[in-house]
């Protein structure tokens, strides 16, 4: 399974976890920062600052957030200030792909809440829009709500 890696200023492009994993020069076991948590991990700073450099873009403006999308549709945007100890999950700690969160799991240890964990991450991107102030949002934002419904109807 590929997850699409978006960047509206730098590009985008497909990868597998392990592709994408690859990238990373920091690789630690979960453990190390996730209490209850095992596998092999990358640290996703250090890892976004070698995809930057992979695209030439290392003077463009940093984002604001991290937008993650889950393959259940499940979602969060992650301000940037609560990724200082963030992860991504690709492998078990015995070396096979996950069980649980396959084919990558995104940790945030900083983060403002255990929510932001998203598995089956299949989508990351950039975004450079909002106000940095603004919390992290996590949910399943497929769902129409009976008014957007109406309105669709409504066409
Ligand atoms: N893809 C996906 N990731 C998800 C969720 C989800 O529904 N789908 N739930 C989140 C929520 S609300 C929590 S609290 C944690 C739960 O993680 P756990 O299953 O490891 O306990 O996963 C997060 N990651
Ligand atoms: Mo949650």
């Amino acid at each position: 399974m590929k997850i699409a890696v978006y960047d509206e200023k730098i590009g985008s492009e497909r990868l597998t976890a392990d592709e994408l994993a690859a990238i990373g020069p920091l690789h630690l076991s979960a453990a190390e920062r996730v209490e209850g948590v095992s596998g092999r991990a990358v640290d996703f700073l250090q890892w976004y600052a070698a995809w930057r450099s992979r695209h030439g873009a290392e003077g463009q403006p940093m984002p604001k957030r991290l937008g993650v999308r889950a393959a259940d549709e499940f979602e969060a945007s992650v301000p940037w200030a609560q990724l200082e100890r963030a992860l991504l999950l690709y492998r078990q700690e015995d070396g096979q792909p996950l069980k649980k969160g396959y084919p990558l799991r995104l940790y945030v240890p900083d983060g403002s809440s255990d929510c932001l964990n998203v598995k089956s991450v299949v989508q990351i991107r950039f975004l450079y829009e909002g106000d940095p102030q603004e919390g992290a949002d996590y949910g399943f934002r497929n769902q129409i709500s009976p008014d957007q419904l109406r309105k669709r109807e409504a066409k």
